[in-house]
């Protein structure tokens, strides 16, 4: 732990093979909670079912003294309260969030990380300030190239101190639908998902939405700080550049059929139609299609899709209907969108468990 902490930019370490989850893994896992997939019957999921992920520790902040300002390169630095943010015209967007890492702990080998499932996954009606419209009273200067969000929170980092910080390319933080959101569902944000004020970039990953956003900056050179230039990239070697973790790959996932059992939560159903449903998204393009398949990846069957949220950031609904037998079954889903991005069977590895998008598969037993 000590080496951890003085050794800077310590590449990410991967598990020995059969190496099982540590205590520190544990760790993470109990504070960085999953959505539980049966929550996904819901078209938006409750916030305390959205699941969570947190760096560091989550800041404790007040709003009658948190200011947010906008500096670099702007022509007319400023700064607003919370108050001056409600006072203008709010808009709403549904988006489906996902954490870059879903997936990360079925990779072989394991990067040891937050080891998630495929739980990292959740939907919310997020509502606050487009932040194109501040940006157009601040008067972006024709250098800018990026716009730096700066949380709150406060950590190390394989080595590196730091706040948490992403950098947004200039033209994704234009975009309409990026937002500067004070609610989740309708409420002011609870204190775990940014209170008071985070960002939202429809269709990325989960680590482009800054919570606890306490500064906003305009650079002119690209962000080299540790979430963009060492973190959240796609590498195979550990000294390679890679390439940086952007927009959400499509998944599928299936509400767990039946019932569970406590221990081992293997599903269980009886003989008969059992209703197959789940959600579907992609952060490049609507999802077009949903293949369903109860034999174990042998044959596929198109599931019925309803009809999208009214927009692209938001998961769709599925559903069909399954002929169970008495026996042990695997059910899969895979998505693909209008781009033709779909999931693969072999799962696409790199050395931080970064959009392991592979087919999801529920064993099932048919008493
Ligand atoms: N300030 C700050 N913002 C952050 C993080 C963080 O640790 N600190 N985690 C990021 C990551 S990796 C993810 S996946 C999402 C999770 O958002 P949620 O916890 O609201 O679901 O927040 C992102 N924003
Ligand atoms: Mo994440």
């Amino acid at each position: 732990m000590d080496t951890q902490l003085r050794d800077v930019s310590l590449p990410a370490r991967l598990a020995e093979p059969d190496e099982a989850i540590s205590m520190e893994e544990l760790a993470l896992a109990a504070r960085n909670h999953g959505m539980p997939l049966e929550a996904m019957q819901h078209d938006v999921t409750p916030a305390g079912l959205h699941y969570l992920l947190v760096h560091y520790d989550i800041p404790i902040l007040d709003e009658r003294n948190w200011r947010l300002g906008i500096t670099g390169h702007v022509e007319r630095p400023a700064a607003w309260s919370l108050d001056d943010l409600r006072a203008r015209p709010a808009r709403t967007v549904r988006v489906t969030m996902e954490c870059a890492g879903n997936g990360r702990a079925r990779l072989r080998p394991r990067p040891i990380s937050q080891p998630w499932l495929v739980e990292a996954v959740g939907t919310a009606d997020w509502t606050g300030v487009p932040l194109r419209e501040l940006l157009d009273e601040v008067g972006v200067d024709p250098a800018a190239v990026e716009v730096v969000f700066t949380g709150a929170d406060h950590g190390v980092e394989r080595g590196v101190e730091q706040d948490y910080q992403r950098g947004l390319p200039l033209d994704e933080a234009l975009r309409d639908d990026v937002l500067l959101a004070y609610e989740m569902n309708g409420q002011p944000l609870p204190p775990q998902h940014g209170y008071p004020l985070r960002l939202v970039v429809p269709g990325w990953y989960g680590m482009a939405h800054v919570k606890w956003l306490r500064d906003i900056s305009l650079v002119d050179t690209p962000f080299t700080g540790f979430q963009n230039a060492v973190a959240y990239r796609y590498k195979q070697t550990a000294d390679e550049p890679g390439e940086p973790a952007t927009r959400i790959a499509p998944r599928a996932l299936l509400v767990p059929p039946g019932f569970p059992d406590f221990m081992s939560r293997r599903r269980v159903v009886r003989p008969g139609p059992v209703p197959l449903s789940g959600r579907a998204w992609s952060g490049h393009a609507p999802i077009t299609r949903v293949e369903v398949s109860t034999d174990n990846g042998a044959s596929w069957t198109d599931a019925k899709l309803d009809p999208d949220q009214g927009h692209n950031w938001a998961w769709r609904r599925w559903s069909t209907t399954w002929q169970a037998e008495p026996g042990e079954h695997v059910l899969a889903a895979r998505a693909t969108d209008a781009e033709g991005n779909t999931q693969p069977v072999d799962q696409p590895w790199n050395r931080g468990g970064f959009a392991n998008n592979l087919i999801h598969q529920v064993p099932v037993t048919c008493l």
